[in-house]
């Protein structure tokens, strides 16, 4: 065998053993907690049928145009080759299959058909869900279309919009129009007050024309934009920080396909999103329509924001599915130690975590999901409205981290190929991590919780509590009483918090921001999944998840404030620690 085994390896001979790779299965019937809690609360047979022939059409040709989009970057084209300036952006055949399949499969549209009322978003997100991770990051322009969709429908669908919203609900591929969201620009991409530079200039018809600098513009082959800019007085002047911002409509092509008071300077190059174009454009008398009252711009472009923030979130759950399917499927069938990984306990463990996690994430973005399909067919309360509010920033900002943590963990589940280019493992970690900073960073998102908290009045506040309260009253599992007991706790501490932080300097509550965002995320999450696990249809694989989520620091803003980090002595003893 000695001399066999030399022979084998001799020369061109590489051995017999190939490794198998993991298979990519129908994302739907492998996920049962996505088919459990449609069973819960949207039994219904179309949807169901859909999401499977869509789960059955993703593996058996999408993922490899998602693959295709990856390997087939984008690329400009700024002369022809005559020397006429024609900024053109080229996109892959598989990207613009993207388009045609989004329309097709009502990806937006289905947000806006609304055949199942108020499920109509969850049913609309679950697709997009499934989608995602295969779309070689379609579901960003997607998100930008849905999000200018809404903010035309909240202004009143007419003149000047009412095609470009046709366009952009639309499932006719010939007819579907996707959007951009031009917001950031050299100055400032978070402070959009003071970033804005930008100027609109009055014409006598009653349009505009933009002329400023847009440092970031994603997907930016798409036909529409909304965009911020000032508007110029008879003088001249403009009107500084937000109150000088107005939200404008610009059509991004003529008849011709040309850009039109636009130069294009040049693509971005990126750690991930390398799939999508994303530009630096300077306007230079883009023609536009003011859509927005006069300095309620970024009131007005909001919505949008609410919307992109959820299908951000929604992207963040579905990358950590999508690894965690393909992890566990390796594990059947690679050996290590002279046994499949499935069966080393200390594996099972981390993809039991990573599966905990991802529960938790799936459940806090399918509610946030749940509660704009109420508020736009007019069921939500009051307090279902504050929820929304409050629990968007918070999904975005917590599901954006926990993507990069666990799909960079996922990629450690398959070992060194995880870190191999033609795997297409390594462009889920680079796409997740612009998860975090596009549609606000964690930070600012932070910031933005604290924000809506203390411009209700307390009334944010006292729907989150009364909410998650109702949640562990309503479950009854005695095996579940721990985890009540550990969100209960956290609760209690929270409350408590919020009272002392109060009596406090401002200053107190900023530095707590992100640890007060994380604290509301785990522990509606905490309450979420012992809600889920306490349905009827559940199983014990729910209830230990709930278990294991409530067994971590839910509160982490009530342990940092008892070792003192939001004292005002921490800023400047920060300060001189990063600048030692
Ligand atoms: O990154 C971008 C696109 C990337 C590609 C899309 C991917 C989508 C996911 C795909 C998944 C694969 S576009 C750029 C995104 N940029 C940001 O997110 C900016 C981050 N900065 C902020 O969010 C800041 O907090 C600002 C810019 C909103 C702060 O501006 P102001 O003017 O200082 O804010 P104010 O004064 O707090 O708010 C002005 C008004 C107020 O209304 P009124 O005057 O009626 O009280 C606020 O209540 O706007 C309202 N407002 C909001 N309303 C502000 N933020 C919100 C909000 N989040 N929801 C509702
Ligand atoms: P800055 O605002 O300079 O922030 C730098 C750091 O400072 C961050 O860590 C932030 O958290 C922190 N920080 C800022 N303010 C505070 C504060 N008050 N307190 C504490 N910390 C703070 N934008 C668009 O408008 N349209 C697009 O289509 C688009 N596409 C993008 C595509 C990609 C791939 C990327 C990477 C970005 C894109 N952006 C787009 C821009 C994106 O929205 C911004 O980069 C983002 O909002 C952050 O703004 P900034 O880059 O100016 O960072």
């Amino acid at each position: 065998p000695g001399a066999e085994r030399q022979a084998e390896f001799s020369r061109a001979g590489i051995g017999g053993f190939f490794q198998e790779r993991p298979m990519l299965k129908n994302p739907f019937l492998e996920d049962t907690l996505l088919q459990g809690y449609l069973k819960r609360h949207l039994p219904n047979e179309a949807v169901y049928s859909d999401l499977r022939v869509f789960g059955e059409r993703l593996v058996r040709e999408v993922d490899g145009w998602g693959r295709e989009c990856e390997v087939t970057p984008p690329r400009l084209v700024t002369y022809d080759p005559w020397g006429c300036r024609v900024d053109r952006i080229v996109t892959s055949p598989a990207w613009q299959r993207m388009k045609d399949l989004s329309a097709q499969e009502g990806l937006v549209a289905i947000g806006y058909e609304r055949r199942y009322g108020e499920w109509s978003r969850v049913y609309q997100m679950c697709k997009l869900y499934l989608y995602s991770p295969s779309s070689g990051l379609y579901t960003c322009p997607l998100a930008m279309t849905d999000g200018a969709a809404k903010v035309i429908q909240s202004l009143g669908v007419s003149w000047p919009v009412a095609d470009a919203f046709s366009r952009l609900t639309s499932r006719d591929p010939e007819h579907f129009w996707t959007s951009g969201q031009w917001m950031t620009e050299r100055r400032g991409g978070s402070d959009v007050g003071n970033g804005t530079e930008t100027v609109a200039l009055p014409q006598s018809d009653g349009t505009y024309r933009l002329s400023g600098f847009k440092w970031f513009t994603s997907a930016t082959d798409a036909d529409m934009t909304l965009t911020l800019a000032r508007v110029t007085d008879i003088d001249g002047q403009t009107t500084s920080g937000s109150r000088g911002l107005s939200m404008f409509y610009a059509a991004v092509r003529d008849e011709q396909g040309m850009v039109q008071g636009i130069e294009v300077q040049r693509l971005k190059d990126k750690l991930g999103t390398r799939q999508m174009p994303t530009a630096e454009l300077l306007l230079d008398g883009l023609p536009a329509h003011r859509l927005s009252e006069e300095g309620r711009g970024v009131a007005c472009i909001a919505n949008m924001l609410t919307v992109t923030r959820i299908h951000n979130s929604v992207s963040a759950v579905a990358g950590m599915r999508r690894v965690l399917q393909l992890a566990r499927d390796y594990a059947t069938r690679r050996s290590a130690f002279g046994k499949l990984l499935r069966d080393h306990p200390l594996h099972m463990q981390t993809l039991a975590r990573m599966e905990v996690e991802t529960r938790g994430a799936f459940l806090l973005v399918m509610e946030v999901c749940r509660l704009i399909g109420r508020e736009e067919t007019g069921h939500a309360s009051q307090q279902e409205t504050h929820l929304l509010r409050l629990l968007t920033p918070v999904a975005k900002l917590y599901t954006g981290k926990q993507a990069v943590a666990v799909i960079s963990e996922g990629l450690e589940s398959f070992g060194g190929q995880g870190y191999i280019e033609d795997t297409g493992l390594p462009a889920m970690l680079r796409d997740a991590q612009v998860l975090s900073i596009w549609e606000g960073t964690t930070n600012v998102l932070s910031l933005d919780v604290l924000r809506c908290v203390s411009r209700s009045s307390g009334l944010v506040l006292q729907a989150y509590f009364t909410h998650t309260q109702s949640l562990l009253a309503a479950a009854s599992l005695p095996s579940l009483s721990v985890a009540v007991r550990s969100v209960d706790r956290a609760l209690s501490g929270l409350r408590e918090f919020l009272q002392a932080a109060a009596l406090k300097p401002p200053g107190f509550i900023e530095l707590a921001a992100r640890d007060l965002a994380y604290s509301l995320a785990r522990i509606y999450m905490g309450a979420l999944l012992i809600d889920h696990a306490s349905w009827e249809g559940a199983s014990h694989s729910d209830a230990y998840a709930a278990l294991r989520w409530c067994e971590q620091d839910l509160c982490p803003v009530v342990s940092k404030a008892a070792i003192g980090c939001y004292n005002m002595k921490t800023p400047p003893l920060d300060a001189a620690l990063v600048y030692e």
